[in-house]
């Protein structure tokens, strides 16, 4: 059976007249040639309950304005609608949500008829529909990634009122979405109402939906700077910044390139629309804790100028921010400027109370913070491309990126066909062309705990893997393993091997004193067998805040420090070998799937999920400090616990 939101989409493609754009997706930005309006804050907003839930499609709801079709309710964005209700119904609503809100596009962009005028979701979860005054500009599948439509031609067709934005949201994953799931119908009446279904899935997160990153407009003139590539490297203290700039609308527009310093003062120029930029006495880009300068952006500016038909000549800006590194993989180290680099650091999730994905500027800064209080270098961006605004401030503070895919949960068998990795390798087209120009990103994951034993998997693998180093050479690539599952079919093709192990929880409950062993087994057969670097991507224990025992027991703080320590005595032992890395399961406390492994969500956070530390923060805080203090260089004002 076709998944009904796949139905809708054909029936909505008859008014499909609008155009969506396929090439750069360079972070909106303002300049001098380009403006913006955001569209944040309240959303009419309406879940379509009906039994296949198609009945918006059905009678058009995006023909008029919401509020007519039947009753709405006020909606934030960017927030995932699950938790903003007293509405279980809403909570775990599966199928598709309707979000509408009206706005003054500003009269200047209209009358410039050469003005484009682009709307852009920063993410929507997981397929989305866009449409303007009812024609559909765009749709998009795929959460935690950037999509946009030019919508002047319409916005164009109706001034002096202001544009009505449509968007419809459908949170369904089947076997070939990212990540996968599948749709249950449960067809027994003496157990189930009639057209009961329900959404299976294999990973451990609470699968949050609706808008969950801003939505905005932008305008760039008809010529205009679609993308920007720098790739970076370094000779004694000489920066190398290559580039290429792609400008659309225009074969014959000059480019001009110019990097200032953090001090304003210009120390490179070049012109062309690719070139070599060469930085004297350069300032690299370093990680948090390895220099007293992390974080280092230069700002490259490109402008563009090209005669137009509409407004002749005219002139498109845009500033990039640059960090100037290396990054290069031995097979027992990870090198960042030509130095090791240990990541000692944290998972995450993007999840917080009521606002479930929802990007928050207080709980972002919040969570540097609490980075930077604990000295941590680096995170995993588990289970999904995090927001751009998060990757930026890793950027500016230092703070060393895996940039991981929606790739997780993939064990049906079904799931490593030819459909599901052509999805695939456009969602990885999708990341690296978002992320290419991060420094803090040094390392692609393109899945995590995938059922890498199965036998497709090896073809699977291999083509995702080869294909994004093709797409960027100049970084590491990894996919996530359990220490359970057989790395044969990937461990060839990665650069790193990253595994995560729940010793004395998941095996061996209860029995804290396996862990040294099984865990130098696993890292001297992984090691024996693969020559290739370890990063200990997951290990970590429930701990419920305020629960206590002496002598640990599962579920306490006591238990959750005790099973780091016992970790922490043998990376210490091979970090000195082949181990480059300790990622703790998790930074905070996350919401899950209601199961009876857990009690209002995952609890293996040092901090809680409104981020205050539990026992194990204070152990974790100890050791990155003093790993920092052995192997890197602390910044001045870095006094705690080093004092
Ligand atoms: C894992 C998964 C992660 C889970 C974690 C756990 O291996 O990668 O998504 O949340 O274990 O706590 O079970």
């Amino acid at each position: 059976m076709k998944p009904f939101w796949l139905l809708c989409i054909c029936l909505s493609s008859l008014w499909n007249v609008g155009c969506s754009l396929g090439n750069g997706m360079l972070f909106p930005r303002e300049s001098p040639s380009r403006e913006i309006k955001e569209l944040n804050g309240l959303w009419t907003f309406r879940a379509d309950f009906s039994k296949d839930r198609n009945l918006g499609f059905q009678k058009a709801w995006f023909l008029s304005p919401l509020a007519e079709t039947g009753p709405v309710i006020d909606m934030p964005v960017p927030a995932s609608y699950n938790d903003i209700t007293q509405d279980a119904k809403l909570r775990d609503f599966i199928g598709w949500v309707w979000y509408e809100r009206e706005v003054w596009v500003p009269g200047s962009w209209l009358q410039d008829v050469g003005r484009r005028i682009v709307l852009r979701v920063g993410s929507a979860h997981y397929y989305s529909v866009v449409w303007v005054n009812g024609v559909k500009v765009t749709e998009h599948e795929g959460g935690h990634l950037p999509f946009e439509a030019d919508i002047g031609a319409v916005a164009r067709k109706t001034p002096g009122a202001p544009c009505r934005i449509t968007i419809a949201v459908n949170n369904t994953l089947d076997l070939h979405t990212l990540p996968p799931g599948t749709i249950q119908h449960m067809n027994d009446p003496t157990r189930y109402p009639a057209g009961y279904f329900v959404q299976n899935t294999n990973f451990d997160f609470f699968n949050y939906a609706g808008i969950h990153r801003p939505v905005l407009l932008y305008t760039t003139p008809s010529a205009y700077i679609d993308d920007i590539l720098v790739q970076t490297t370094f000779s004694d203290s000489t920066g190398v910044v290559s580039y290429q700039v792609s400008v659309v609308g225009s074969d014959s527009a000059t480019v001009k390139v110019s990097l200032t310093d953090k001090d304003g003062k210009c120390v490179t120029t070049s012109t062309g629309a690719s070139g070599v930029l060469k930085v004297p006495n350069v300032n690299l880009w370093w990680p948090y804790l390895m220099h007293d300068n992390p974080g280092y952006l230069y700002s490259m500016e490109v402008q563009v100028s090209a005669q137009t038909n509409y407004n002749g000549l005219t002139e498109d800006v845009y500033t990039l921010p640059v960090g100037i590194r290396t990054v290069q993989v031995t097979t027992s180290q990870f090198l960042i400027n030509n130095k090791p680099f240990y990541f000692h650091g944290v998972n995450k999730h993007e999840d917080s109370d009521i606002r479930g994905k929802g990007l928050d500027w207080p709980l972002i800064v919040k969570d540097f913070n609490l980075l930077k209080w604990l000295g941590a270098n680096s995170f995993r961006t588990s289970h999904y491309p995090y927001a751009e605004e998060i990757l930026q401030m890793c950027d500016r503070h230092g703070i060393v990126v895996i940039d991981e895919c929606p790739g997780v949960g993939i064990r049906d068998i079904r799931s490593f066909d030819n459909k599901s990795l052509t999805h695939h390798l456009v969602v990885m087209d999708e990341l690296v062309r978002r992320d290419k120009n991060h420094p803090s990103v040094v390392m692609w994951s393109v899945a995590n705990e995938p059922a890498a034993e199965m036998q497709p998997a090896g073809y699977y693998f291999k083509t995702l893997i080869s294909h994004t180093k093709s797409l960027d050479p100049t970084r590491a690539v990894t996919f996530v393993s359990n220490s359970n599952y057989n790395l044969d079919k990937g461990a060839p093709y990665v650069d790193v091997v990253c595994v995560n192990s729940y010793f004395s929880w998941y095996h061996d409950p209860g029995h804290l004193e396996v862990i040294p062993l099984q865990l130098n087994t696993q890292f001297e057969n992984w090691y024996g067998k693969y020559k290739k670097p370890i990063i200990q991507s997951e290990y970590g224990a429930d701990a419920v805040p305020g629960l206590h025992n002496d002598p640990p027991m599962m579920f306490t703080e006591e238990y959750q420090k005790t099973v780091l320590q016992n970790y922490h005595s043998v990376f210490d032992k091979k970090r000195k070998q082949y181990v480059i890395g300790e990622l703790i399961w998790n930074f905070a406390d996350f919401m899950t799937a209601q199961t009876i492994t857990r009690v209002v969500g995952n609890k293996k956070g040092v901090f809680t999920r409104q981020r205050q530390p539990k026992s194990a923060a204070y152990l974790l805080r100890e050791r990155y400090w003093g790993i920092a203090n052995e192997t890197g260089v602390l910044p001045l004002w870095a006094k705690y616990p080093c004092s």
